[in-house]
This record gives C-alpha cells, sequence and structure tokens, in this order.
C-alpha cells in the first residue's frame, strides 16, 4: 500500500509507536524556531533544563512580536534572546530583519526535514514540503535539548487541487475555502496534505500563506510536496542544494478527501469574530471600511506586496480608509523598493510599518472604535486588533487593496485589467541580520543578560490525589487563547514576567477573574468544543497556572492548548456525556478523585448540585505522569535526577 508524503516524513522521524491514526507517537526534530513573545520563556526552560548547547540541526530564534518598544521590557528581551543564542548554539535574527515565518521559508525551510516552532503559524514551512509543527515553548525547549516530540499520529487529508485560480482569486481564498467547508475545528488531530495537478499553479510562498492558515482549521500540520516549484523557490532563494523531490506515493491511502476546483472559487471573506466565518466578498460589497492592514505572516511575500502595491498604483486611498503595509522580510522591502513598487504604496498613501507582526498582534495601529478593519492576517478574535468594539475582517491582498481605493467593500474583480508584475527569478540574499551560531569553545564564555523584566519562572508542585474547589469561570465553544491570555501593545511586554501578566487572564471576558480566583485559592474552568483554538502561547496555561487553575474541563480541546495544560500540570479533562456540561453553574463546588487516572476515567462530584460526573482524557501514560508531577520541567528534573 502507498504512503502519504505525510506518512514518508513521519516514518523517516519515528522514534516510537506507528503510523496507526490516533495512537501515541513520538519523533525526532531537526529544526526549531522560536519568536520572541513565546521564546523568552521557552530559554528560560531550556536553561533549567541545564544543557550546554542546541542538538537539533539548526535552530533559529526570531524578534518579531514584540517590537513597539513603549519601555525598556522589550529590548530587554530581545539582549536576553541574543545572549542566550550565542551561548547556546542558535542562530539568532536581529529586530528588524522580519516575520519569523516568512523568514524561516527563504532561509531555512527545507523538504523532508521536520521543524518544531513555538508557535502556532510554523506550519507555513510545509510549503515546501517539510513537517512543520507548532507547540508550547517548553516542548520547543525539550526538543532543543534532543528529546522526541510526542504527538497522536494525525489522520492525514487529501486536499486534491485541480484548475487555475482566476484573475484577483488568490491563495488566501484557497485557505478561507477550506475554512468555509470545515470550520475552525475541522481538522483537529488531521494534517492537511495538498495534492493534485492544481498545486504545480502555486509558488512556493503562497503555498506558505495556505499551510500557514492551515493553523485555523485546528490541524496539526499542513503540507505540498517538494516538487520542481518547490526547486524553482529554492534555487531563487540560493538554497538549491537543499532541494530533494518529496512526494506521496502514487496509490497512497488517505484517511479523508477535499476536492477544490481552484476556476472555481471567488474572492471570500471571513467575518467577525472568527475565521471559520467566512463568506464570499460579492454578499458583503458596499460595507463601509476604516482600516485596511496588509501583511502578517499569511500574506506578506513579495507576491502579496507586489499585487497590492500594483493595484494602489497612481491612487489614492479612499478618504475613509487608513492603510497599513507590513511586510514580511526585509527580502520583500529590498525588492519593493528596487523595483519602485514600495513607492507605488507610500504615494498611495499606505502607512509602511516594520516588517514585524505589528497590527495582527495588536502592537500598535489598533482601529478606530466600532471600526470595520480589512485585513489580510490569519485571525479575527474579538479584541485582537487592540479594540474590543472594533469588527476585523479576514481578506486576501487583492481585496484588501480594493477595499483601501473604494473605501468600502467591494469586489476586487472590478478592478478590471490584472495589473501585471514581474516576479525575480533570484531573490536578493542579504542574511547580515541573522547571526550565526558561535563555536562552542567561544559560546562557553558568553554571558546571559537579563535585564528587570525577566522574572524567574514559577516553580509548581506536585499535585493532590483529590482536586477541589469551584467553578471559576464557565465558557461557551471555540474559546481562544486571545480571550484566555489576551495579547496586544499593553500586555505581550509582560511575556516574560508571569506574576504580571497573570493579571489579565481572561480579561477580555471577565475582568474579576485574576482576583477571583487569588481569593478563592484556585479552581476549575469549565467550557465547550475547542477550548483553547488559536496561539500556541503557553501563558495561557503558565498564567492560569499560577493563580491556582487546577483543572479544565470541556466537551474537546484544541491541540496545542491541550499539549500546553499537560506541560504546566493542569488536568485536562473530557466530559464523558456532553450534556452534563449544561447543568454546571459558575460558583459550583467540585471534587475530582485523580487516583483513577490512569483508568482512563475520573469522576466528578459536584457538591452543589448533589450530582456526580463521569469524566473522560486522553492522556498517555507519560502525559498522566507529566500532570501528576505538577508539569513537564518537574517531571523532566525528576527524571535526570534518577
Ligand atoms: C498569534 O498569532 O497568536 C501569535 C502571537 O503568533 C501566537 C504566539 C504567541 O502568542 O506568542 C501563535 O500563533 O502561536
Ligand atoms: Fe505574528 Fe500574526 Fe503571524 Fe502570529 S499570526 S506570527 S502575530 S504575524
Amino acid at each position: 500500500m502507498g504512503k502519504t508524503l505525510t506518512e514518508k516524513i513521519i516514518e523517516s522521524h519515528l522514534v516510537e509507536g506507528t503510523l496507526e491514526r490516533g495512537s501515541d507517537i513520538s519523533i525526532t526534530i531537526d529544526q526549531t524556531l522560536t519568536q520572541d513573545a513565546t521564546g523568552t520563556m521557552a530559554y528560560l526552560q531550556f536553561e533549567a533544563i541545564g544543557i550546554p548547547r542546541v542538538k537539533t540541526e539548526l535552530s533559529v530564534s526570531y524578534v518579531d512580536h514584540n517590537t513597539l518598544q513603549t519601555d525598556f521590557k522589550n529590548p530587554d528581551d530581545h539582549r536576553y534572546l541574543q545572549s542566550i543564542a550565542a551561548k547556546y548554539g542558535l542562530y539568532f535574527s536581529r529586530p528588524g530583519n522580519g516575520i519569523c515565518h516568512q523568514l524561516h521559508l527563504e532561509r531555512f525551510a527545507r523538504p523532508g526535514k521536520t521543524l518544531l516552532g513555538s508557535d502556532s503559524h510554523t506550519p507555513t514551512g510545509g510549503g515546501v514540503g517539510m513537517i512543520a509543527i507548532g507547540a508550547g515553548g517548553l516542548d520547543v525547549a525539550t526538543s532543543m535539548a534532543g528529546e522526541e516530540f510526542r504527538l497522536k499520529m494525525p489522520k492525514i487529508v487529501n486536499v486534491f487541487l485541480t484548475g487555475k485560480l482566476p484573475d484577483f482569486v488568490s491563495a488566501k481564498d484557497v485557505i478561507l475555502e477550506i475554512l468555509r467547508r470545515i470550520g475552525v475545528k475541522g481538522a483537529v488531530n488531521k494534517v492537511l496534505e495538498y495534492t493534485g495537478p492544481g498545486i504545480k499553479t502555486l509558488s512556493g510562498p503562497e503555498r506558505g500563506t495556505i499551510t500557514n492558515m492551515g493553523t485555523e482549521t485546528g490541524a496539526t500540520t499542513s503540507i505540498f510536496p517538494s516538487d520542481e516549484i518547490t526547486k524553482e523557490f529554492l534555487i531563487a532563494q540560493e538554497r538549491g542544494d537543499q532541494w530533494v523531490e518529496l512526494l506521496p506515493d502514487e496509490d497512497a491511502v488517505y484517511d479523508e478527501t477535499i476536492n477544490i476546483n481552484l476556476s472555481e472559487l471567488e474572492p471570500l471573506i471571513a467575518e467577525p469574530h472568527s475565521p471559520g466565518n467566512v463568506k464570499t466578498v460579492k454578499e458583503l460589497e458596499g460595507l463601509t471600511v476604516d482600516q485596511v492592514c496588509i501583511g502578517s505572516c499569511t500574506n506578506s511575500s513579495l507576491r502579496d506586496l507586489k499585487i497590492a502595491a500594483n493595484m494602489l498604483k497612481g491612487k489614492t486611498i479612499a478618504l475613509n480608509t487608513v492603510l497599513t503595509v507590513s511586510p514580511g522580510s526585509r527580502q520583500v522591502v529590498g525588492h519593493m523598493i528596487e523595483s519602485g513598487e514600495m513607492g507605488y504604496l507610500v504615494q498611495a498613501g499606505a502607512r509602511i510599518l516594520e516588517n514585524a507582526c505589528g497590527p495582527c498582534i495588536g502592537m500598535g495601529l489598533a482601529p478606530k472604535s466600532d471600526a470595520v478593519s480589512l485585513r489580510t492576517f490569519n485571525r479575527n478574535f474579538l479584541g485582537r486588533s487592540g479594540t474590543k468594539s472594533a469588527n476585523a475582517y479576514l481578506v486576501s491582498p487583492e481585496v484588501a487593496a480594493m477595499a483601501a481605493i473604494e473605501g468600502k467593500i467591494t469586489d476586487p474583480r472590478k478592478f478590471g485589467t490584472l495589473p501585471k508584475f514581474d516576479m525575480p527569478k533570484k531573490f536578493n540574499i542579504n542574511d547580515n541580520l541573522i547571526v550565526p551560531p558561535l563555536p562552542p569553545e567561544e559560546a562557553k564564555n558568553v554571558e546571559v543578560i537579563r535585564g528587570p523584566n525577566i522574572k524567574p519562572l514559577p516553580e509548581f508542585n506536585p499535585l493532590p490525589d483529590k482536586l477541589e474547589g469551584e467553578v471559576l469561570l464557565k465558557v461557551e465553544n471555540d474559546v481562544t487563547t486571545d480571550h484566555i491570555m489576551p495579547a496586544g501593545a499593553e500586555i505581550l511586554p509582560l511575556r516574560s514576567n508571569i506574576p504580571e501578566i497573570s493579571k489579565y487572564v481572561f480579561n477580555v471576558i471577565d475582568e474579576t477573574f485574576h482576583n477571583r480566583s487569588l481569593e478563592k485559592g484556585g479552581g476549575f474552568i469549565v467550557g465547550g468544543e475547542n477550548y483553547g483554538q488559536g496561539s500556541s502561547r503557553e501563558h495561557a496555561a503558565i498564567a492560569p497556572k499560577y493563580l491556582g487553575l487546577k483543572a479544565v474541563i470541556v466537551k474537546s480541546f484544541a491541540r496545542i492548548h491541550l499539549a500546553n495544560l499537560i506541560n504546566f500540570g493542569i488536568v485536562p479533562l473530557t466530559f464523558a456525556n456532553k450534556n452534563d456540561y449544561d447543568a454546571i453553574e459558575q460558583g459550583d463546588k467540585f471534587e475530582i478523585d485523580l487516583t483513577t487516572l490512569e483508568s482512563g476515567t475520573v469522576v466528578l462530584k459536584n457538591i452543589t448540585k448533589g450530582s456526580k460526573i463521569n469524566l473522560t482524557h486522553s492522556l498517555s501514560e507519560t502525559e498522566i505522569k507529566i500532570v501528576k508531577a505538577g508539569g513537564k520541567l518537574p517531571f523532566i528534573k525528576q527524571m535526570y535526577s534518577k
């Protein structure tokens, strides 16, 4: 029986387990990446493990999230990260170089390799045929220390593409179409593997757009084969020697299939406040647009900026609309300047921002009250833009540029003829902002620099046999990590300081959460389906843990957040019977006996209601030990001390 590409790469990295779907497996990790907002924690944890140098083939530390620098905190973090990279053998991408995923695709992503990144959009690397997975910082830290990465063997979905995208329809519309069909939990514990004749019409970066935003379906990762298009891209990046052909077998067997005829797609848009609320642009035509933002790791490649620039050439943005552009990398900026196309954006009135995450994570350029903001980004969760009353919509660069010109949502096909532009056969390569690892003898003498913003990791104790407390909060389906641990200009700089950042836990839905948790000595969260979708930020686990959160009881979990809860010793439990969710109220007193955890089920006593509820979990034997030890770090320390 033939194999899928996913199976081939996983099999070549398999340490434990089999390809049987849903079983527990572990794989070796060739490359890691971190960004600054998750990186400081990841490296504090790496330091705590006590290994002198990273054991991966390649590890890169990027700075792209926290570049606003309203005070000493962000630059403190940057310094810390730079000194860590020098000490432990990592590449360091200096602030100003660009967004981690765009940069990694340009300079480091390699067909056939595995990449683990402490950012949920790490699957961007799947655009060149690698298995690239997002994870919490601690999992990345242990991978850097040479440990294998544990996951459930995912199901593999064949996304079979035929046809060719029409003018003014682009890669973003492909992933929006998939989100329209399967929603934000449609691919949990699945890999989206792209095949079919249509893939030949998509360039490396366009494939990256699709695999990047595959994250929003809950997928473990997404992958394209490594073919002649990949070869062309790697040659253009002067990395032709790293190309290998990697295709699924012709008789590969997939668990599911999604058929998409690219020729039939039309411009799409995701409405507030979920990437899964997809409509056609036509349906929303005429809605006044206050802000347009082009950029983010989804749509900031040279191709994306070129199409927008050429549509805006010789025009002025509408009086009622603000346009921001945050390019993905210096390579992109360099080409745009050289070709003169950056001038088209500037002359049209675009506000050119730094090559960084910027408005995507609420780091500046918050929209006005009640604004309609059209963004080429991948997430439009409530409050993420920095303005709680704003309505963010997700679109392609074509739809964004058209809205900037017209001041209202307009089908870009009304623009007329698609402007022509050339893509370079060879990109300008300048890696002078990527500091390579120091040789071990020199690295030894490097001193790690810790500013006052870097606070030590809190320590957590083993769990007792019985958990007691009350329901601190009951939430609905699809609660995101942006609800649990918001980001933005005020909160993001606190990522290296758990006591401080914990003050903002659940702030968007309940400002009393922090104080109540402390008053009650911690307790429980009850939630619906897909709890913890979105970001890989482990702060959504560490900070609630710091406030005393003992267990989370939900209908289902999102993959990365589930792993983060385990890593920090918060027991993740699911209802055996989902209807039991209904009878629970905030404030109910619970008792959970953990001595039966190994059997796969535990009983929850709702003391307030006088009822008993059966709970289950998906924890492996090792994960049970990790949770009971109070988290992965105490668990590893226990292991090493033995
Ligand atoms: C995001 O897009 O939400 C982030 C910010 O990049 C996160 C990581 C983080 O919270 O630091 C992600 O996607 O994992
Ligand atoms: Fe940065 Fe936004 Fe991409 Fe997250 S989704 S890595 S915040 S650009």
